[in-house]
């Protein structure tokens, strides 16, 4: 559920055990996290020793977290503002993890109706599950509840975007530590420093995690196209079968894109996530 300087908590069936891990770990360079699957030995009735890690159906950098189902893509429609680079790389990112992504945009009592609906629309016209939510005013909770039913869920956003607001209203008796979007810089000031798994029903799991500023899209730039799913069916149509949307002839998403059949800011993403890829890979050399 938890780690905290070489210790995990682990939780076995409604005990919740401080554990060491095994001295060999390190040796191999495995390394627990938040999420995973353990053996451990038990030591008396709440303490333990992890002796092995199972394997991961799904592994996140960041957050680091393993076995998720689902992140939770949490972002402020402002305050801080909507950052859309941000937002589609963290759904890129769990596409590529191979997590289901699901859009929570936060704050919607400081936008007026109109700008929330079509900016949730942007991202139910991916197929992404999307919710507009007003935590403060108790708004969308439940359906949050619901989005997360079954799965073991992450937050993933920015600092500021309100998840740790939006975990304590989810979970009865739960006081994370929140915090105020500075003013001045506009930006959250990173309450959550750790990731922590919490128990809402028999079978659904959220963990809060830390709010972050960057975030890497790690996949080759010719395999970045197949984590739009919005580009699919007009990528069918391109000239060239490798076509990779960019600047080729007859490329069928970018004229997509400008014809509004494809969201602007989408393909926007995907050109400035394209360059960033490109970047690393010509340094490689
Ligand atoms: N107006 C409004 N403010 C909200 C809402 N939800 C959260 N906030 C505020 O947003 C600020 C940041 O909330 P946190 O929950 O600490 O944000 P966080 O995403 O956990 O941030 P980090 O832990 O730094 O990553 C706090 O001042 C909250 O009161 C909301 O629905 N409406
Ligand atoms: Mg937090
Ligand atoms: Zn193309």
């Amino acid at each position: 559920m938890r780690a905290i300087s070489g210790f995990f908590d682990v939780y076995d069936e409604g005990v919740v055990r401080r554990c060491r891990a095994r001295g060999v770990f390190k040796k191999q360079g495995v390394t627990v996290l938040v999420g995973d699957l353990v053996e451990y030995d038990p030591i008396g009735t709440n303490e333990g020793v992890v002796t092995s890690v199972l394997p991961r159906r799904s592994e996140l950098i960041r957050p680091p977290i393993a076995n998720v189902n689902q992140v939770l893509v949490v972002f402020a429609f402002v305050t801080p503002d909507l950052n859309f680079l941000m937002l589609d790389k963290t759904i890129t990112a769990a596409l590529i993890a191979g997590v289901r992504p699901a859009v929570v945009l936060t704050k919607a009592d400081l936008v007026d109706a109109q700008t929330a609906a079509r900016i949730c629309e942007i991202y139910r016209g991916c197929g992404f599950a999307t919710l507009a939510i007003a935590t403060k005013l108790g708004e969308g909770v439940e359906s949050v509840r619901s989005l997360m039913r079954g799965s073991l869920n992450v937050f993933s956003g920015p600092s500021g975007a309100g998840k740790s607001t939006l975990a304590n209203a989810l979970v009865p008796g739960l006081e994370l530590q929140m915090g105020a979007v500075s003013e001045k810089i506009g930006r959250g000031k990173q309450t959550t420093r750790h990731v922590e798994l919490f128990k809402l029903d028999e079978d659904t799991w959220l963990a809060d995690a830390p709010g972050f500023s960057q975030l890497q899209v790690n996949v080759e730039s010719r395999e970045l196209k197949r984590f739009f799913p919005d580009f699919t069916e007009a990528g069918a149509a391109c000239a060239y079968r490798g076509c990779v949307h960019i600047d080729e002839d007859g490329c069928a998403v970018k004229a997509a894109a400008a014809s509004g059949t494809i969201q602007t800011s989408r393909y926007d993403s995907y050109v400035q996530i394209y360059a960033e890829i490109r970047e690393r890979e010509e340094n490689m050399y």
